[in-house]
């Protein structure tokens, strides 16, 4: 069969086509380009872990971090190096080979990117992939952040660019755009994807994963989370997701960037473990792993482990670079 070509020319159209097909067609199509690109039982795994919380001045409805929704959340400061190295070792015990360093700023300050900096350069040490999610960055920031050996930069546009008025009014969409262009022309690897579930339509999911899609290089790595509802933030009480419909919206990120891991992110923990082996079929092969997300409840890990082992999957190995260089 001819392989799936990488495009970056798809039309809103086609993208609601696909969402359109019959289940069966559209997940054997997925399935299909999966094959081509991928080892179809092996899942990357992430850890992630929130070094700064709470207290962001951005009004994000979906977040529990943003200082403008009273959800009882504790705030933070920015964690001391040692506990964050301690947490990546945990991690990656456990089985992950990347860690996610996540902070409530609406972007970062000098002195604590100079912080952050270190704990890149300790985590990576251990022999993880690293990835932050620090908010907007300008390029220097970035410059500093490929320095201290950065591999990804997690930055999601969340949703449509005309939906994303009704999510978020202290930064644009454009804004997100600028600062992935930076990360991305910089040569860090991106992450970004976004959150089905929010009150958007189908046709916000596709113009989503259509944006994501005709970047001009594909995200490597393409997060779809499902809304985790946070009492006191203004999305709570929202009508869950159609189960298809989510596992639809993983399968079309496949189709449309075959080579990208497409993650299987927040929101595992409300899901049945059908609704998840449902989400490989459709080509999911990344995951967060591990006790929490940011601020609320992950998956269970025990339970996780014995889902793989029933559907016969297991932990990707960390990248052939990747080695630990033993200081730590
Ligand atoms: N402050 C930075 C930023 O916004 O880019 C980094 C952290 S922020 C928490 C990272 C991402 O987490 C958001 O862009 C959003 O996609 C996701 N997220 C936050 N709260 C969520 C929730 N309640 N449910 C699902 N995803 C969520
Ligand atoms: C992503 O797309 N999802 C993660 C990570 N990137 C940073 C965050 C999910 C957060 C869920 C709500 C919380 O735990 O605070
Ligand atoms: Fe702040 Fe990020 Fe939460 Fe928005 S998603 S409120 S920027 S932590």
């Amino acid at each position: 069969m001819q392989q799936q070509a990488i495009r970056h020319d798809w039309t809103l159209e086609e993208v609601e086509q696909l969402f359109t097909l019959p289940f069966n067609d559209l997940l054997f199509r997925a399935q299909t380009v999966h094959r081509q690109y991928w080892n179809p039982n092996a899942v990357q795994v992430s850890s992630l872990l929130s070094i700064k919380t709470g207290a962001c001045p951005e009004d994000c409805a979906y977040c529990p971090q943003s200082v403008r929704h009273d959800t009882g959340l504790k705030r933070e400061p920015l964690m001391e190096v040692e506990q964050v190295v301690a947490a990546a070792r945990r991690a990656k015990e456990a089985g992950a080979t990347r860690f996610c360093m996540g902070a409530a700023w609406r972007s970062p300050k000098d002195r604590d990117l100079a912080k952050v900096t270190e704990m890149i350069r300790r985590v990576k040490a251990l022999g993880l992939e690293t990835c932050a999610t620090l908010g907007m960055l300008d390029e220097w920031q970035v410059q500093t952040l490929k320095e201290a050996g950065l591999d990804y930069y997690n930055h999601n546009i969340d949703t449509s660019e005309e939906f994303y008025g009704r999510i978020i009014t202290t930064r644009t969409f454009q804004d997100r755009l600028d600062t992935l262009a930076r990360v991305r022309e910089a040569g860090l690897k991106v992450c970004c994807g976004g959150i089905v579930g929010m009150g958007e339509q189908r046709r916000d999911r596709a113009a989503m994963l259509c944006t994501l899609a005709n970047l001009p290089e594909h995200p490597q790595s393409v997060p779809i989370n499902q809304l985790v509802q946070v009492e006191g933030t203004p999305l709570a009480g929202r009508e869950r997701p159609d189960s298809f419909e989510f596992v639809r919206t993983i399968a079309v990120a496949r189709i449309l960037m075959p080579r990208s891991y497409v993650r299987l992110s927040a929101g595992r923990a409300e899901m049945s473990e059908e609704q998840q082996a449902l989400c490989f079929l459709a080509g999911a092969n990344s995951i967060f792993y591990g006790e929490k997300l940011l601020t609320t409840d992950n998956a269970d890990a025990d339970r996780d482990r014995c889902l793989f082992q029933r559907l016969g999957l297991s932990f990707e190995e960390a990248p052939a670079e990747q080695t630990a260089q033993g200081c730590c």
